[in-house]
């Protein structure tokens, strides 16, 4: 299928907080380097984004910080909008999911698959406070875990060990905001019946996109093997586009049916208002000549490639996704990035921290990128690839090739004489460079790509240290000509390719070139610059960051740790609640229980076990081992050793892990859910037995 323009939309972020490096890694630093890689080509292209300001993130926020919701996506839609663009990131609209137009077309959305019976209406038991008279969303509904009794697990998941969770799993389920304890109470919603998309999409996905990276092919497949179910496209929330049927006051379009639409009305936005540059949105959504590409994150797949395209497909009249090229995740320092721990680089701060230094950023980034799997962002490695590759090789070459043009040819291109073979070899390089670079960019890798380009600078540098035009100089003004005049062609080529991953730095590059209409189609030539071509003034791509910039980073990140799990141990104090005491037992059924005192002789960590503790106790008896499922408790089980534990002495023995178990040591569970190993007040004789 050939196209005659690319709509790329790229996610809309919760306007509940600042935008950090995970975002701009997983999505919009992706999505612009398409985006300019297709202006680059001279093609029609639109790039619509905007804050999605729904949903329950922005009304925690709102609730933490005693303001209003509008007060907190006011607050981050501005902030996040000016972050993107400091980076570069080139929308052609970033607007907002609280706006007017928003609200009307998300309205009408929904009323007209509501008018055509698309949605099927179900009322189902949800969990309610009767002292706010709210339903609760499962982001707001908190209790024990089932599966590691960590007190503060939510309704959709738990933190601690990661388990998917509904509400109805949770022990003791209370208000996430007040504590309160919940109840059940019936409420009608508007589903989309997803079951009825089910043979549509697997033909739509399974059989006519396998081309679509494999993680996002392989979760759309999970997602189908396992059944649509119908999914709830309305909530019982004050926040949020009113349902726009009669008696459905109180509740509001589900963010993740609003959201999607977004895409929609912002280009509606766009084109009503510049009809005359951008023509009309129907062009842009309903024509099967434009190629819809969405950029995501991974936890947005089934919304972007199954939820979302149902929907268009319900109303029948629009374009569907031609590609939806998600990332993985970006950690940072090894843990997950998380707005609500601040365990983050804010991309305002970053700025603040390391003022023009946006591209070093897109750089490593992209360098880095979770394409295919979750990576990870280092302080180290971001001053590693900043000095090792942009300065020492791109930003060295460039320096080189303009600094000795002006000392040898008063910065003036010049001619280009008899080739060696070492110059031939070296215009060789560049031959099919264009094609190769379109085959990645095409295709969405943009890491790979990237990787492309700073070869051709490393080719372009070794060039220069190989030839040595500095030594050729002073005998040779002629082949002296030939060498700066084949880089300087080289640093053109670079200008162009590198446009779409470091836009600040290429402009700067064409200024020193004095050169604006470079274009992608001449990638790949060595006769960009005519000899006699007069250059700029000549200035720095890229500094060296110094050890001290990145160890002020990491200082930070320590104190933000601290202070994570202070307050964690904080909420789960106040959370706490002791779980229910089980059924009445008999002294009888106590008494069959043995358990006894013994002294910690040794205590180690288990070879290739995560949770076992081998106790190696002197129990008065002859000694014995006991495994116990506490390591997460103890990361330093040596400060075990010495004391005297409780533990059953009657249980069979068991074998784990190549070790005999000879019994089970008695732990309590705290509020944090860590296991705390009992004792005795004072010492007694070990074999003593408790009663
Ligand atoms: N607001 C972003 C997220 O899940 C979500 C994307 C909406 S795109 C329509 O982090
Ligand atoms: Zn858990």
């Amino acid at each position: 299928m050939t196209y005659k323009r690319t709509l790329v939309t790229s996610a809309l972020p919760y306007a509940n907080g600042p935008v950090h490096i995970g975002h701009l890694a997983g999505v919009y630093v992706p999505a612009d380097i398409y985006v300019r890689y297709l202006r680059l080509r001279g093609q029609e292209v639109l790039f619509v984004c905007g804050s999605d300001e729904h949903g329950v993130p922005v009304t925690i926020r709102a609730r933490k910080e005693g303001i209003t919701t509008q007060q907190v996506v006011d607050r981050y839609h501005e902030l996040i909008k000016r972050s993107f663009a400091d980076f570069g990131i080139s929308f052609d609209i970033y607007s907002r999911t609280t706006s007017q137009i928003h609200h009307q077309f998300a309205a009408d959305y929904f009323r007209r698959l509501y008018d055509n019976g698309k949605f099927v209406e179900q009322t189902t038991e949800q969990f309610y406070d009767p002292e706010t008279g709210e339903f609760l969303t499962d982001r707001n509904i908190r209790g024990e875990c089932p599966h590691c009794h960590s007190l503060g697990a939510y309704g959709d998941q738990c933190e601690k060990c990661g388990s998917a969770l509904s509400p109805d799993e949770l022990i003791n389920p209370y208000n996430a905001i007040n504590g309160n304890k919940l109840e059940k109470k019936a409420t009608s919603h508007w589903y989309l019946p997803l079951d009825q998309y089910q043979t549509w999409l697997e033909q739509w996905i399974l059989e006519e996109h396998k081309e679509w990276r494999p993680n996002v092919y392989g979760q759309c497949k999970s997602w189908l093997d396992s059944g649509l179910k119908p999914r709830a496209v309305t909530r019982d929330l004050d926040w949020g586009i009113p349902v726009p049927v009669e008696g459905a006051e109180g509740k509001v379009l589900y963010v993740w049916f609003d959201a999607p639409i977004g895409y929609i009305s912002n280009t509606k936005e766009l084109c009503d208002a510049q009809p005359e540059k951008y023509g009309k949105w129907e062009t842009w959504w309903k024509d099967k000549e434009t190629r819809l590409i969405h950029f995501i994150g991974k936890d947005n797949i089934v919304f972007h490639c199954i939820v979302f395209p149902s929907m268009l497909k319900a109303d029948g009249s629009y374009i569907l996704p031609d590609n939806v090229p998600s990332n993985e995740f970006l950690n940072l320092e090894g843990d997950k990035i998380s707005t609500s721990r601040n365990w983050a680089v804010w991309l305002n701060e970053y700025l603040d921290d390391f003022p023009g230094k946006q591209d070093v950023l897109r750089y490593v980034l992209t360098a880095n990128a979770p394409e295919t799997k979750d990576n990870d962002f280092t302080w180290s490695d971001f001053q590693a690839r900043n000095n090792n590759e942009l300065v020492a090789i791109y930003g060295n070459f460039v320096n080189r090739a303009l600094v000795l043009t002006r000392k040898y040819f008063g910065g003036k291109v010049p001619e280009c004489h008899a080739l060696t073979e070492y110059d031939q070899q070296t215009i060789a390089n560049f031959r099919d460079v264009k094609e190769r670079l379109e085959g990645l960019l095409d295709t969405f890798h943009f890491r790979d790509a990237q990787k492309e380009v700073m070869n051709l600078a490393r080719i372009g540098n070794k060039y220069l240290a190989d030839t040595e035009p500095w030594s050729t100089a002073k005998t040779d003004m002629e082949r002296t000509s030939t060498i700066l005049g084949i880089a300087l062609q080289i640093v053109a080529n670079l200008s162009i390719a590198f446009e779409p991953f470091l836009p600040f730095s290429s402009k700067r590059l064409r200024e020193m070139l004095r050169v604006t209409d470079l274009r992608w189609e001449q990638l790949g030539k060595l006769d960009l610059l005519p000899a006699g071509h007069e250059l700029g003034e000549v200035s720095l791509l890229f500094e060296k960051i110094e050890d001290a910039a990145v160890q002020g980073q990491l200082d930070r990140l320590a104190r933000i740790k601290a202070e994570n799990e202070r307050l964690q141990k904080e909420e789960d104090m106040k959370n706490w609640q002791p779980v229910p005491v089980k059924d009445a037992t008999s002294i009888d059924d106590f008494d069959k229980m043995d358990i006894r005192v013994a002294t910690v002789l040794d205590c180690q960590p288990v070879k290739k076990s995560e949770r076992l503790l081998a106790f190696r106790l002197d129990d008065g008896m002859g000694g014995r081992t006991i495994l116990s499922g506490i390591a997460q408790s103890y990361p330093d089980p040596s400060v075990l050793i010495g004391k005297q534990v409780l533990y059953i002495a009657n249980f069979p023995p068991r074998k784990m892990m190549g070790q005999t178990s000879e019994g089970m040591i008695l732990s309590a569970v705290n509020a944090d859910g860590k296991l705390v190993v009992t004792t005795v007040s004072k010492e007694v004789r070990n074999g003593a037995q408790v009663g």
